[in-house]
């Protein structure tokens, strides 16, 4: 099998300001439409992904089954650590690396019952 990660990537061009996640530099944006964008990321084991506070309302990357309102929305395979990023404002980042494969879903704690859930993908 092919794996694209491991093909020489296309130089960024323009402003540099990628608004797409990347295969290298993965970004998961939140808006102020609740959303997490992409809503689904798919990443291989070891990368790190980036939570990019696009919007003017504060939110959170969480994934506490502990903490979760609904239990679906904080889904963790087995041997993989909760996380929670705290606040992050407008404008500010946050990331995360992910080593453990499997099926990840994680909410905004702010606005978990507005909606904002995301998942991830990590493949081995
Ligand atoms: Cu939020």
């Amino acid at each position: 099998m092919v794996s694209l990660g491991t093909l020489p990537l296309l130089q960024a061009c323009g402003d540099g300001s990628a608004r797409e996640s990347d295969v290298n530099n993965p970004v998961v944006e939140m808006n102020d439409q609740l959303q997490f964008a992409p809503g689904h990321l798919t990443i291989r084991a070891g990368q790190t992904v980036t939570w990019r506070n696009a919007g003017a309302m504060v939110h959170t990357s969480t994934c506490n089954p502990a903490t979760a309102q609904r239990p679906e929305h904080a889904v963790l395979p087995e041997g993989a650590a909760p996380w929670d990023s705290g606040l992050i404002r407008q404008g500010e980042s946050w990331n995360r690396r992910f080593d453990v494969p499997g099926e990840y879903t994680y909410l905004c704690t702010p606005h978990e019952s507005g909606g904002m859930i995301g998942s991830l993908t990590v493949e081995a």
